[in-house]
């Protein structure tokens, strides 16, 4: 049941897509709290509560213990006492013995998610604004509350069947001489994969909607190209426009009185990549509809997947931050700076990038609401994504896209997925990624994954493998990594050949993900969950932060720790353990529930599924996704019902309905099958 609470005047965020009664008076399991601007609302906390969600933030699978701050940022450090990360996903489940319970705040401004760090006993939820919708969400379990989160909030982004192959990126390809050379690496080793990303160095000048005209002289040739080795070709866009009348984007948004302005009037500015640039009000349904139509070039030469960036949106500076700064410096000059002047002038120019003072000096038109972005920054991004996915399908209605994005708020869900940002090279981040899924589920954003390998740090060979093998199971499968940080495609190092047989098993097994996906999608549920929404009278499985469950059949568990043969995995019922190496190279073995130690050598992912159940798995090598309806399928599990597993398929690329079927492990088709009966020792 869901029931909804306004104070003071809620801004139109478009989160939901349900339009539910107003309820008088406060929710009984909330004290609140107004004083002159914030509100709060703050609950007392069981010792076995739980809590879960909040999408894209550090720290565990269990939220409790920290402080969050719904304030999209770009911050390159992903330290687990960071508050804000690109994303604000304002829903919690709370789950105990004595209650289930969900709270959603739709309110794009800054919230305060203090869960039990400035008292252990006691939730604190402030938000700054004082004006939003709250959810209150009861149900019998976690997953039915976070499913009646889903179905206020419309259904999640279904992205072409080709997305979820496996995609190589880095910052620094720009030229059509960088695709050719990366397809060739992969295609000439047989190493799958079906997408390459463009960075912003394919453009000219740093400028959207350009593309170089030197190092891309035909991009519909490139485009062309790639397509005929079945790969797809992204490149990124980022928020800012340059301020250059030369500039077509600029010119036409000019025009358009596109973009953002002070409150005298006149346009807000900001540097990024390009230099000044000009922000355009994605909060304004003209202003998106132009900047949707921007990306037409793009689509009429081919391109039909794209990633937004900086759309926080990132700010390097503005002339006022930037010129205090420059008069503190002249002030310091050739002084012989104290520790405090010393201070005051570094931490001065640290200051000028995503500067509170800016956001707060630029005002959005919401179709004829005047409202300060600081009141409404969390939605800038999903503005973005928006304006993206309207002017895609303004350009060809019937097809699918693929397009991730930065930053977001719940209801950017519906139009594109995301990355979960610029991590490290670090093991602490491979973990991040894994405990960071469940949330981001629940919060409706199924198309994900982060930068396998790391972004920023330079990556080691051990890094890459082991996070490969958590990105096979991702559905965004993409290896990123920053400028000038070691070159971390799988072809650059010795043993290749063993992350190569790893994404093929990420081949042979998407028949199956897509069919979770699909089945999450149109059933508002979580492709990853917390142990813990399984199994919730089981204390351990609640309380195991490094492993997630995958789909209806499977729970995955890898290996986080450098230097590691193997890892605790902690079974809550019995499961088949299939110890992958390649598509064509798996050990089976039944396993009974509880603590064991699973030996993973480095070049071994880890999957267990249920007994009881069966999943599908694609035969034979297979190099990109266009190949695999060619490759019969077989099933794996361990006394699966007759029943076997229902198959969720669809075109791959329009939206037209799906089919499912049923594969039993009796069906002669299935002639491969792997099926072990009966009780182990
Ligand atoms: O300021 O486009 O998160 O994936 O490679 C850095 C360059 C801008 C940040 C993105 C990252 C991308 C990088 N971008």
């Amino acid at each position: 049941m869901i029931q909804r609470y306004v104070y003071g005047s809620p801004l139109p965020t478009e989160a939901v897509v349900r339009d539910l009664p107003v309820l008088p008076g406060d929710p009984e399991c909330l004290t609140v709290r107004k004083d002159a601007s914030s509100i709060s609302f703050s609950m007392p906390l069981e010792p076995d509560d739980m809590i879960f969600g909040l999408g894209e933030t550090v720290r565990g699978i269990n939220k409790r213990g920290h402080v969050y701050r719904s304030w999209n940022s770009d911050d390159i450090m992903h330290t687990e006492d960071r508050q804000s990360l690109y994303s604000s996903h304002n829903f919690i489940v709370i789950s105990g013995k004595k209650r289930t319970l969900g709270l959603f705040l739709d309110d794009p401004g800054e919230v305060i998610w203090d869960l039990g760090d400035t008292s252990m006993e006691e939730i604190v939820i402030t938000s700054l604004n004082g004006d939003l919708s709250l959810y209150v969400i009861t149900g019998d379990s976690p997953r039915s509350v976070s499913r009646e989160l889903r179905g206020l909030i419309g259904k999640s982004y279904l992205p072409p069947f080709w997305a979820f192959g496996y995609i190589q990126s880095r910052w620094g390809y720009g030229s059509a001489e960088d695709m050719d050379s990366v397809v060739h690496e992969h295609r000439s080793r047989g190493i799958p994969i079906d997408g390459v990303c463009l960075d912003i160095d394919y453009m000219d000048q740093y400028r959207d909607f350009t593309w170089h005209p030197e190092k891309i002289p035909d991009l519909a040739g490139l485009v062309a190209r790639m397509r005929r080795e079945n790969i797809h070709l992204i490149p990124i866009i980022d928020a800012g426009i340059p301020d250059d009348p030369e500039d077509r984007a600029c010119k036409e948004g000019l025009e358009h009185d596109a973009f953002v302005k002070r409150e005298d009037g006149t346009l807000f500015r900001a540097a990024v990549w390009p230099g000044l640039c000009f922000f355009t009000d994605y909060l304004n349904s003209r202003a998106r509809a132009w900047f949707g139509s921007l990306y037409r070039p793009l689509l009429e030469a081919g391109v039909d997947g794209f990633w937004n960036d900086m759309n926080e949106p990132s700010l390097f500076y503005s002339m006022e931050g930037i010129n205090l700064a420059y008069s503190v410096a002249d002030e310091l000059r050739g002084k012989n700076l104290r520790v405090d002047d010393n201070w005051k002038l570094q931490g001065t120019f640290a200051a000028v990038a995503n500067n509170r003072d800016d956001y707060k000096s630029f005002y959005h038109d919401m179709d004829g609401l005047r409202v300060r972005h600081d009141k409404v920054h969390n939605l800038y991004g999903y503005g973005m994504t928006r304006a993206t996915m309207d002017g895609m399908h303004a350009f060809d209605p019937d097809h699918r896209f693929l397009l991730f994005s930065r930053s977001s708020y719940i209801g950017a869900h519906r139009y594109g997925g995301l990355w979960q940002g610029d991590n490290r090279s670090w093991w602490a981040h491979l973990k991040l990624n894994l405990q960071m899924l469940p949330g981001l589920n629940m919060c409706g954003f199924l198309f994900t994954g982060a930068d396998l390998g790391g972004f920023g740090s330079d990556t080691t060979e051990d890094l890459l493998i082991r996070w490969l093998e958590l990105g096979i199971f991702t559905p965004l499968m993409r290896n990123h990594s920053a400028l000038h940080t070691r070159e971390q495609e799988v072809y650059r190092f010795k043993s290749w050949e063993n992350m190569k047989n790893i994404i093929t098993v990420r081949y042979a097994l998407l028949p199956y993900l897509y069919s979770e996906y699909l089945k999450a999608v149109h059933h508002d549920d979580l492709f990853f969950r917390a142990l813990a929404f399984d199994y919730p009278d089981d204390e351990i499985a609640c309380q195991t932060e490094d492993q997630v469950m995958l789909g209806n059949e499977c729970m995955i568990a890898p290996v986080y720790v450098q230097n590691t043969s193997g890892r605790v995995v902690y079974l809550p019922e019995d499961m088949l353990l299939v110890r992958l190496r390649a598509y064509n190279d798996m050990d089976l073995v039944p396993m009974k529930k509880g603590h064991h130690w699973v030996d993973a050598r480095l070049h071994e992912a880890l999957l267990f599924i249920r007994r009881g159940c069966c999943i599908p798995f694609a035969s034979g090598k297979i190099e990109s996704t266009v190949d695999i309806p060619d490759h019969p399928l077989y099933l794996i599990g361990w006394d699966p019902d007759e029943q076997g597993y229902t198959l969720c398929e669809d075109d791959g690329i329009s939206y037209l309905e799906g089919t499912e079927r049923t594969l039993k492990p009796s069906d002669p088709a299935l002639k491969d099958s792997v099926i072990i009966r009966g009780d182990v020792q």
